[in-house]
């Protein structure tokens, strides 16, 4: 009304003026950038009566700030009505999304981001979206394996957590390890080792499968249990083959830094299983929450366990130097090792192929892992690609069936910095298997005696 009542004015101050000005023939579309456009200039934003001058750029020609343009009411800019004559905008409030109509303030939930429907500018309405680093990047679902070397997939239990989500909730170590700080074992003969090795292959069922910590950040827990389950099944010659128990890390290892499902640290988590000794999976299930430590005299916390109590026992930790023959010599002698890494947020997308960490978010948090072999391949141009093997506790529908490779001998990520393993402590281990089993095996006198010959796969020998 009142715009009408101004144009009639000015109608009559200038009574009629020709040429100059064409009209604009289209009409601001949709897409028109929000401006500002009168609002955008320099004082006077707004100028009376015919001023060609007053105008801003607009799509390639010019839209007009001048009380003139209202006289056709088609070459005002957008902005016009809101900036000059303070009319409240016309616009219908709301915001678009796959044809429907959303209200102000109204929420739409776009992978792990959250975007809401708000006023951007005058008459203006449009959906103001969280800016998180999600686990499944949708841009990057297609990248090519030719490129990157691996293949990305999207996971229904990544989809829709951001980054930070899936560090506090799959992952599991905290920044600094002191393992860095240990002291390593060197010197390993330089022997020909095959060019490519995979545990499983070569002790078959000694190795134990992947696993899932599901939502607990308990890796530390589980690649500390099933290193030490591996080698003892190994040192043991398939004496000793419990499934062993990351609840009893996760719940009793507790204090002295030691979070449960939010971290911890795998180098106490070695010496809690030396001091304490570790019990088994059947024995203490995983239930993947930090819960009370039930670790009992003699019963089980499962009640129903098949089995009695067993605890069994490692040696010290060690440190593998930072060297990949070393870590392939170590893995090829004795088995398995325990390996941590820096977590990027492309690594939960990992389908298949060699990993390498392509310049998504990096966090300070590492994930623990159990490196088990490694092997080399050749791409199509004739480059070669070493690679680690290593288990994830990520389940067996994660990666390659639970496992993943990942760039070899550049110490990727860290992957080579923090290598610890352990030695089976067959003596204390086997003095507290029932010995029903042990007599079975004739070994019942080897124990009595403390001599292990009988379980006599040999230690190596150049330890520091
Ligand atoms: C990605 O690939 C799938 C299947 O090949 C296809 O359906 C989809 O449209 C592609 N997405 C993008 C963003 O290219
Ligand atoms: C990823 O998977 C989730 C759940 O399965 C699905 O809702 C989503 O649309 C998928 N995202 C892409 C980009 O394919
Ligand atoms: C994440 O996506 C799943 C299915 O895609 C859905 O059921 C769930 O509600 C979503 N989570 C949140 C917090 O919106
Ligand atoms: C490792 O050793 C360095 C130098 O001796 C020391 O500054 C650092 O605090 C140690 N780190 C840990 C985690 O003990
Ligand atoms: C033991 O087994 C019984 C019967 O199968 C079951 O009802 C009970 O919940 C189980 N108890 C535990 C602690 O798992
Ligand atoms: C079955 C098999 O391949 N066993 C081999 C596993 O590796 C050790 C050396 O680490 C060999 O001695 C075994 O023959």
């Amino acid at each position: 009304m009142l715009a009408l009542l101004s144009s009639l004015l000015l109608w009559s101050v200038f009574p009629f003026c020709s040429g100059g000005r064409y009209r604009r023939s289209a009409e601001w579309g949709a897409d028109l950038a929000p401006g500002p456009y009168c609002a955008s200039r320099g004082q006077p934003q707004c100028c009376t009566g015919r001023d060609d001058k007053c105008s801003v750029e607009v799509l390639g020609s010019l839209c007009y700030c001048d009380s003139f343009c209202t006289r056709t009411a088609e070459d005002c800019c957008p902005d016009y009505d809101v900036t000059c004559m303070g009319i409240a905008p016309v616009t219908k409030a709301g915001c678009r999304f796959n044809d429907h109509e959303y209200k102000p303030g109204e929420t739409l939930r776009e992978n792990c981001n959250v975007c809401t429907c708000k006023l951007v500018q005058p008459g203006r309405y449009d959906w103001m979206c969280s800016k998180n680093t999600c686990l499944i990047d949708s841009d990057r679902l297609n990248q090519s394996a030719e490129v990157f070397g691996w293949k990305t997939a999207n996971y229904t239990r990544f989809w829709n957590l951001t980054f930070t989500q899936g560090i506090n909730e799959h992952v599991g170590i905290e920044t600094e390890s002191r393992a860095k700080n240990m002291s390593s074992l060197h010197s390993y003969s330089r022997d020909q080792l095959p060019i490519h090795f995979d545990a499983r292959i070569n002790w078959t069922s000694w190795i134990h499968p992947v696993r899932d910590q599901k939502n607990c950040a308990s890796s530390w827990a589980f690649s500390t249990v099933d290193v030490a389950a591996d080698r003892l099944a190994i040192e043991s010659e398939g004496l000793l083959t419990n499934q062993l128990s990351p609840q009893h890390l996760v719940s009793c290892n507790t204090g002295r830094g030691q979070r449960g499902c939010r971290g911890g640290s795998t180098e106490k988590a070695w010496w809690f299983v030396k001091r304490r000794g570790i019990i088994t999976e059947e024995c203490y299930p995983y239930t993947a929450s930090d819960g009370e430590c039930l670790d009992g005299e003699t019963t089980c916390p499962n009640a129903n366990s098949s089995t009695a109590k067993i605890v069994l026992y490692v040696t010290p930790p060690y440190r593998v130097r930072q060297d990949e023959e070393d870590i392939k010599a170590e893995i090829y002698r004795n088995g398995p090792v325990q390996a941590t890494f820096r977590v990027s947020s492309d690594f939960f997308m990992y389908r298949s192929g060699v990993y390498r960490h392509t310049g998504a978010d990096l966090g300070e948090s590492r994930l623990s892992v159990r490196i088990i072999g490694w092997g080399e391949r050749t791409n199509k141009k004739g480059k070669k690609r070493k690679y680690w093997i290593c288990l994830n506790s990520w389940g067996t529908k994660w990666g390659e069936k639970g496992a993943f490779r990942i760039v070899r001998g550049e110490n990727h990520l860290g992957i080579e910095e923090n290598v610890l393993a352990v030695h089976a402590d067959l003596i204390r281990s086997l003095s507290i298997h029932p010995s029903d089993r042990i007599r079975d095996q004739g070994l019942i006198n080897i124990y009595t005696n403390k001599q292990i010959v009988v379980i006599k796969r040999p230690r190596p020998t150049e330890q520091p």
